[in-house]
């Protein structure tokens, strides 16, 4: 069944990505035989640069899970990864096109699945893309599935993503999931560290969310990140702060319909907002 491919935020640009070859679900096995050799090495090439960069910056269970994902010199396979994944924490990676819709997203997540596109960024875009490729899913994200309140947290998430769809409220919960799991930042005994993917897999972004001045870091509050936009191709000028995982999982557990409620009736604030 061809699925339609979906546009991600403000990327004027037609997805990338087969969509022909996804499921139902719009999971698709990994096609290896895709990969080139360059393909393979600019995944060496963007781990050797990120690998370099993340001690000092990422948070101690990132670090711990990191070479979990098995050979750094070329694509892993995404069916080794899931040797060790399940039985760490039930997890494991499917494959995906590219962006998919959010029900299909979220649906994935509260099945403990966590959908990785499995194409790789040319070598033209080595230091930026938009859209997500397999080196910022797997190595933004994946590592911290090994992690057991982590992995409980992307569950829930999951699980509350379908509902914010019935309740309307996805853009408000989309916020959430940029201000921690794309962009959260924690601190632990050794000082301030990432543990957003889309600060862990990018170079400029690793050493901008803990060092900028210009930014703001605010302690994790839900309501103020579902008040505050985001954009989705500039280095964040908000970043919110967590002190445990285990926090990140206690403040998301409550049912978030009150306070979607009350944040639509409330004057949205920009990414920049003091
Ligand atoms: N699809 N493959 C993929 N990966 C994502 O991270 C993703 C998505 N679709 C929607 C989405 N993220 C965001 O809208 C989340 O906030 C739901
Ligand atoms: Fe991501």
């Amino acid at each position: 069944m061809a699925v339609e491919p979906v546009v991600y935020g403000a990327s004027e640009r037609p997805p990338r990505g087969d969509y022909s070859r996804a499921g139902a679900d719009y999971t698709c096995p990994q096609n290896y035989a895709l990969y080139t050799a360059a393909d393979h090495d600019t995944y060496r090439r963007l781990y050797e640069r990120q690998a370099a960069l993340v001690p000092g910056r990422a948070s101690d269970e990132f670090i711990a899970a990191l070479p979990s994902l098995g050979p750094s010199d070329h694509i892993p396979r995404f069916e080794q990864i899931n040797e060790g994944l399940v039985k760490a924490t039930g997890w494991q990676i499917v494959g995906v096109p590219g962006l998919i819709p959010e029900v299909p997203f979220f649906t994935l997540l509260a099945n403990r699945k966590f959908p990785v596109t499995d194409w790789i960024r040319t070598p033209e875009e080595f230091d930026y893309i938009v859209e997500p490729d397999v080196f910022h899913d797997l190595f933004g994200h994946v590592p911290l599935l090994f992690d057991p309140v982590f992995a409980d947290h992307m569950q829930e998430y999951g699980k509350g993503g379908l509902k914010a769809h019935r309740l309307g409220a996805c853009e408000l919960l989309s916020r959430l999931y940029w201000y921690t799991i794309e962009f959260g930042l924690i601190r632990q005994k050794n000082g301030l560290r990432a543990y957003g993917a889309g600060i862990l897999s990018s170079p400029g972004e690793l050493q901008h969310a803990l060092e900028s001045t210009e930014s703001r870091r605010l302690p994790l509050d839900i309501e103020r990140v579902m008040r505050t936009r985001y954009k989705i191709d500039s280095y964040q000028q908000t970043y919110f702060v967590i002190e445990s995982f285990q926090e990140l999982f206690d403040k998301t557990a409550p049912d978030f319909t009150p306070i979607y409620e009350r944040v639509k009736g409330m004057q949205e604030l920009a990414a920049d907002a003091s």
